[in-house]
């Protein structure tokens, strides 16, 4: 009875074995495999580190300040393509829109289409050419203007 323990102990310590040493081939052979792969040019190439040098282009932004006495500055002059942002710095609600009230219909991507809450603002990249007249549609005397150029 106690020597057939023992084989059986001997049985599933060389089973284990050969499945140790079986994986381990396997796992090797997948490395080997996917090594000869890439070298083969089957796999993409692992991404090369980011660029560093390279110039981040941003945007030109310009900032209008809303506060409780109106915009600030009233005309601005800026370049096409620049993102303005407008920031309320006042205690109530603001509502950025362009000329004419209440319709908007001159810049219409210059209406915010809602009020934007004290210490938020609203963003938007004004590209075309000309003079913008704008306003507060929740409070209409407070207005200002965007010079566009080239
Ligand atoms: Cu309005």
């Amino acid at each position: 009875m106690k020597e057939k323990n023992i084989f059986i102990i001997i049985l599933v310590v060389a089973l284990i074995g050969i499945g140790v040493v079986g994986y381990r081939t396997y796992v090797m052979d997948t490395v080997t495999e996917v090594a000869q792969n890439r070298d083969a040019g089957v796999l993409p190439p692992p991404p090369a580190p980011a660029d560093t040098s390279a110039p981040v282009v941003v945007a030109p932004s310009a900032i209008i300040t809303y506060g409780d006495n109106g915009f600030s500055p009233k005309p601005i002059t800026v370049t096409a393509g620049t993102n303005i942002v407008f920031m309320n710095e006042s205690g109530a609600d603001m509502w950025p829109a362009s000329a004419p009230h209440p319709t908007h219909t001159d810049y219409p991507e210059l209406d915010a289409k809602k009020p934007i809450k004290p210490l938020n603002s609203y963003a938007f990249v004004i590209t075309r050419v000309g003079t913008w007249k704008y306003h507060n549609h929740l409070n209409p005397t407070h207005f200002g203007s965007i010079i566009v150029t080239e």
